[in-house]
């Protein structure tokens, strides 16, 4: 059998935990225990505020989405409820796929309800008709945890027609993804629920004008929902005070490889990276009994970037990740100590990005293979090393200015930082073909 979720959550059963506090705690198969925790006095909250009332809150408490881009919750949602067209989707992206993060597993598995129950209310304040969840197919757990939840909160008319009496109708359904990384790429995720190839569209159009089958789809990741019910409970402006003025709340980390307790951590934002690192007791001593030394930090997965393990103190915040020249991305911070083979992490993940991109633009499709194959060649000493790099370097700028979607435009991310920050391959020279 697999572990319980709350095993990957070293801080569960802290009450001053806001997004995992019911982590462990609740029996994530039983509607009344989550009631008895707390559960649904968001709904009956937000149903009392009105949809403009919750998005108004939302908006003053400064959420940004929690999937890696950090846009304003408040603006979408509102994007989406005032577009005239009908009916209108709101839609949870349970996709988690980024390589390292593991943080909405958790909360699927941990605590279903909160996710349905902030559905629910993304449902009324957006007015939609609809909600949809799509999942990665990979989490089985979470999906018979989520399905089994719909169907308890159906039954005591927490979901389907005249809501708690309050003439508000909405309804949940799942969706299974088969495997895909980019299906997690929101337009991706359109396709996929209409049943075409899970392929990106070009945005403009954003999806809060049209998204899935056309109409008006506010879209949102499992944890940036899960933060609207205690914005909902507290209101906005008293979770704004939460953290930092441009990264407000509190945020999970996914935290994995050289240290002692790894798992998913809460932290308000503004800690540091070497605070939290503490909190998961540091990196330990290897097997060898010596003590690790931290050589670098994957901030963001295989998205995101590099950073030196003696850049411990740059601020886990959207902006001081930004003028730190990093990104949190999805919460991923993967520690290196000094016995990891960085080149062989770098081609495994450019490894990844050529087995993931789906082939529709070329800049991403050609590019993420001529990628692995440069790094293949430097990482076994073959070919030519300064073309080699220069190459990477034409190839990734490429691949970021071109490229349709996310996916080709981080490829080269991870690759670039560990050249640039990490020295990977050796002294930088003047790049040339
Ligand atoms: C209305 C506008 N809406 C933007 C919306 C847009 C989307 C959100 C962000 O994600 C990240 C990357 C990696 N009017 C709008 C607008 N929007 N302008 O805001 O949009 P965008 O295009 O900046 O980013 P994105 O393509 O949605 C890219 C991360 O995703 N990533 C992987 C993530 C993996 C996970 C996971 O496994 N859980 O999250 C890969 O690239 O960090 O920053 O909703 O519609 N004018
Ligand atoms: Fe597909 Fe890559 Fe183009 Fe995205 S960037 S649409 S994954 S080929």
């Amino acid at each position: 059998p697999e572990p319980p979720p709350h095993a990957a959550v070293p801080q569960a059963g802290d009450p001053d935990l806001v997004l995992l506090r019911r982590i462990g705690v609740v029996d994530p198969t039983s509607l009344d225990d989550y009631r008895a925790n707390g559960g649904y006095a968001a709904l009956r909250e937000a149903l009392r505020l009105g949809s403009a009332g919750v998005i108004r809150e939302v908006s003053d408490s400064g959420l940004v989405g929690r999937g890696g881009a950090a846009f304003p919750t408040g603006r979408k949602w509102d994007g989406t409820a005032k577009r005239p067209e009908t009916p209108r989707y709101v839609i949870c992206n349970a996709d988690e796929s980024e390589p390292g993060t593991f943080k909405d597993r958790v909360l699927m598995e941990g605590d279903p309800f909160s996710v349905i129950e902030a559905l629910t209310i993304a449902g009324y304040a957006n007015n939609a008709a609809m909600g949809y969840i799509y999942i990665r197919g990979e989490y089985p757990r979470a999906l018979w945890l989520l399905e089994n939840a719909i169907e308890l909160a159906r039954a005591r008319n927490l979901l389907g027609t005249d809501i708690l009496g309050t003439g508000f109708d909405f309804d949940i359904e799942i969706r299974r993804g088969a495997g895909a990384y980019i299906c997690g790429e929101e337009t991706a995720i359109f396709n996929s629920i209409e049943g075409l190839r899970g392929e990106p569209r070009s945005k403009p159009p954003f999806p809060v004008e049209r998204g899935v089958f056309g109409k008006p789809t506010a879209i949102n990741n499992v944890e940036t929902l899960v933060n609207v019910l205690p914005i909902v409970l507290q209101g906005g402006p008293a979770y704004a005070s939460i953290g930092t003025g441009r990264s407000t709340g509190p945020k999970l980390f996914c935290v994995s490889g050289a240290v002692e307790r790894p798992g998913v951590y809460e932290v308000p934002f503004g800690a540091d990276l070497r605070e939290l690192m503490e909190m998961c007791g540091g990196v330990g001593t290897g097997s060898d009994g010596r003590e690790r030394v931290p050589r670098a930090v994957l901030l963001g997965g295989a998205a995101g970037g590099f950073v030196r393990g003696d850049e411990l103190d740059i601020p886990l915040t959207f902006e001081g990740a930004r003028d730190a020249g990093a990104t949190l991305g999805s919460g991923v911070i993967l520690v290196l100590d000094e016995s990891v083979d960085l080149t062989a992490i770098l081609v495994r993940i450019a490894a990844f990005f050529r087995d993931e991109s789906c082939g529709q633009c070329v800049p991403c499709r050609v590019g993420t293979v001529r990628q692995e194959e440069a790094l293949v060649r430097l990482s076994q000493g073959t070919g030519a090393r300064r073309t080699d790099l220069a190459l990477l370097r034409e190839v990734g700028d490429a691949m970021r200015d071109a490229s349709i979607c996310g996916l080709g435009q981080t490829a080269w991310n991870a690759v670039e930082s560990a050249i640039d920050r990490l020295g990977a391959f050796g002294p930088q020279e003047e790049p040339t073909l």
